[in-house]
C-alpha cells in the first residue's frame, strides 16, 4: 500500500499471546485450553491461538458474575460511572492497539476502526458513565436483572462489546460476554484493559469459544438477560431455547433496508450516501442500505453518478490509510456473497461491479434489471452489493420499502423535508435517516421491528433493556399473585 499503517505494537502484543489466550473470568486471564486460530483475512494468516469455551468455563464465568454482582448493584451509580469513566479513557489511550487489532482480525479498513469503531467505543461507556450518575433519578424503582449473557458478532467487534457492556454494567446488571470466534482479539485486549483499570473481579467476564460455547451460555440457568446480535437463523435459535425460561432476551438480527431517493434530493449527497450505506466496512452492516429505490424522473442520473463513483473505490490491504473497502471477515463469508450475486445474475439480474484484488475480497456492485423476488432484492447480502430499483410515486416508494421481511433501517433523501417524514413514518424500520445514513449515537435508541429482531440498545430504551421494575411486574397491589 501507500500509506501502512504502523503495526509493529499489535505484532508485539501478539507476540506476546504467542501461546495461545485463554478466557476472562473472575479478574483474571485463564490458562488457555482446546485452541482454535483466528485468522487475518486480507493477508490469510494466522493471528492468534484462542479458548474454546467449554461447558466448565461458561459455568466458572457464570458464577463469577452471580457472585460479584450483588455488590456491583449495591455501588452508588456514582460510583458505578467511576469505572466506566476509567474503562473508557484507558480505551482512548489504547486506541491505536484497538484499531490496528480490529482491522488485522475482521479485515475493515483501518481508517473505519481507528476514526469510526474505536472512538464510538469510547463514546458508548463515557454515556453510560453517564446513565449511572442519573440512574436513581430518572428511573426509580428500576433494579438490575442480574448477569447478563451477551453474545456479538464480528463485524463491528469491538463496538458490539461496547453496547453490550456498558448499559448493563451502568445498570448494575454483570455480564458474561462471548465475541464472534472470527473477531475475538479486541474482546481479549479489552480484558486486558478491564484489569488494568480495577475493574471488581467477576463483573465482566469473556468466554471465548463458537456457537457452541454460545449455547452454553444461552441454557446457563444461572442467567438472567440474553442480549444476542447476529443471524436471524441464531436468533430464532435463542428465541425458542429461551420460551418460557424467565429470561430478559433482546435480539438485533439482520436487515435488507431501503435507501429511498427522491425526484428532488441532492443526488450528488445521496451517491455519498450510497458510499456509506453499502460500501462502508464491505457492506457488512445490519443496518446497511442495500435496496436503493430511486424515483424514475432521476434514476438515469443518478445511476451515472453512482458507477462513476464507484469506481473511485479503492478495495485491497485493510492496513492502508488510503483504502476504502477492505476485505471480507472471513472465506465462507465471500463464498456466500459471491453464491448469492450469481444466483441474482443468473436470473437476470445485471452486474455493475469495481475492480478488487485477488484473495479474500468482493468488489463493489452495484445491481439494476432486479425483479423484487429475485434473492438479492430479498436476502441479507451482508457484503459490499447494492441494488436499484426505480419508484413513480411516493407510496409506491413506500410499498417496496416495505416489502421485506425485516424492518431494521431506512435512509430517505429529498430536499422536502415535509415529504422525509411523512414517508419516514409510513416505512415500517426501527432507524429512519433523513438525508444521512449509518448514524450511530450512543444516545439514540437503536433496533428492529419484524425479523429484524426486538429491544433497543443506546439512549434510554436501551438503559430499559437492562432493568426491571419489580413494582410493575407485580401489578402494584392489583393482586395478582
Ligand atoms: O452469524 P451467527 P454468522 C448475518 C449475515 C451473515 C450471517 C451469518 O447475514 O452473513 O448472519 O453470519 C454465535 N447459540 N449476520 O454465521 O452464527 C456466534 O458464535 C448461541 C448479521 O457469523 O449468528 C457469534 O458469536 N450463539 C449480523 C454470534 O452468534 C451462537 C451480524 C453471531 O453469529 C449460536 C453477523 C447458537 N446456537 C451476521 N450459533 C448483524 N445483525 O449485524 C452461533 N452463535
Amino acid at each position: 500500500g501507500v500509506a501502512p499503517e504502523d503495526d509493529s505494537h499489535a505484532r508485539a502484543w501478539l507476540d506476546a499471546h504467542k501461546d495461545g489466550f485463554g478466557h476472562y473470568i473472575n479478574g483474571e486471564m485463564t490458562k488457555p485450553g482446546a485452541l482454535f486460530e483466528t485468522r487475518d483475512p486480507a493477508s490469510d494468516t494466522v493471528l492468534a491461538q484462542v479458548s474454546q469455551g467449554t461447558q466448565g468455563d461458561v459455568d466458572a464465568a457464570v458464577a463469577a458474575a452471580r457472585k460479584a454482582q450483588p455488590d456491583w448493584a449495591k455501588l452508588s451509580g456514582h460510583q458505578r460511572a467511576k469505572h466506566l469513566y476509567a474503562l473508557a479513557r484507558h480505551i482512548q489511550q489504547h486506541s491505536r492497539l484497538l484499531a490496528v487489532l480490529e482491522t488485522l482480525d475482521s479485515g475493515k479498513p483501518i481508517r473505519e476502526s481507528r476514526d469510526i469503531d474505536i472512538p464510538l467505543v469510547a463514546r458508548h461507556f463515557y454515556h453510560h458513565a453517564g446513565w449511572a450518575e442519573i440512574l436513581e433519578d430518572e428511573m426509580p424503582g428500576h433494579v438490575a436483572h442480574g448477569v447478563c449473557g451477551q453474545i456479538i458478532p464480528w463485524n463491528f467487534p469491538l463496538l458490539m462489546l461496547a453496547w453490550k457492556i456498558a448499559p448493563a454494567l451502568a445498570a448494575g446488571n454483570t455480564v458474561v460476554l462471548k465475541p464472534a470466534e472470527y473477531t475475538p482479539l479486541t474482546a481479549l485486549a479489552f480484558a486486558e484493559i478491564a484489569i488494568e483499570c480495577g475493574i471488581p473481579k467477576g463483573v465482566i467476564n469473556i468466554v471465548t469459544g463458537d456457537g457452541e460455547t454460545g449455547a452454553a451460555i444461552v441454557g446457563h440457568e444461572g442467567i438472567d438477560k440474553l442480549a444476542f446480535t447476529g443471524s436471524t437463523e441464531v436468533g430464532r435459535i435463542l428465541r425458542e431455547r429461551t420460551a418460557g425460561s424467565g429470561k430478559a432476551l433482546t435480539l438485533e438480527l439482520g436487515g435488507k433496508s431501503p435507501f429511498i431517493v427522491f425526484g428532488d434530493a441532492d443526488l450528488d449527497a445521496a451517491v455519498e450516501g450510497v458510499v456509506d450505506a453499502i460500501w462502508f466496512n464491505q457492506g457488512q452492516v445490519c443496518c446497511a442500505g442495500s435496496r436503493i429505490l430511486v424515483a424514475e424522473s432521476v434514476a438515469g442520473q443518478f445511476e451515472t453518478l453512482l458507477r462513476a463513483r464507484m469506481k473511485t473505490l479503492r478495495t485491497g490491504d485493510p492496513m492502508d490509510k488510503s483504502t476504502d473497502v477492505g476485505a471480507i471477515v472471513h472465506p465462507v463469508q465471500l463464498s456466500r456473497i459471491r453464491d448469492l450475486v450469481e444466483q441474482g445474475a443468473s436470473d437476470g439480474a445485471t452486474l455493475h461491479q469495481a475492480s478488487a484484488p485477488q484473495g479474500c475480497y468482493f468488489p463493489p456492485t452495484l445491481v439494476t434489471d432486479v425483479e423484487p423476488a429475485s434473492i438479492l432484492s430479498t436476502e441479507e447480502i451482508f457484503g459490499p452489493v447494492v441494488t436499484l430499483t426505480t419508484f413513480r410515486t411516493p407510496s409506491d416508494a413506500v410499498a417496496l420499502a416495505n416489502n421485506t421481511r425485516y424492518g431494521l433501517a431506512a435512509s430517505i433523501w429529498s430536499e422536502n423535508v415535509n415529504l422525509c417524514l411523512d414517508i419516514g413514518a409510513q416505512v415500517k424500520a426501527g432507524i429512519i435517516w433523513i438525508n444521512c445514513t449509518n448514524i450511530f449515537d450512543a444516545g439514540a435508541g437503536f433496533g428492529g421491528y419484524r425479523e429484524s429482531g426486538f429491544g433497543r440498545e443506546g439512549g434510554r430504551e436501551g438503559m430499559r433493556a437492562y432493568l426491571r421494575n419489580p413494582a410493575a411486574a407485580t401489578g402494584k397491589g392489583k393482586g395478582s399473585t
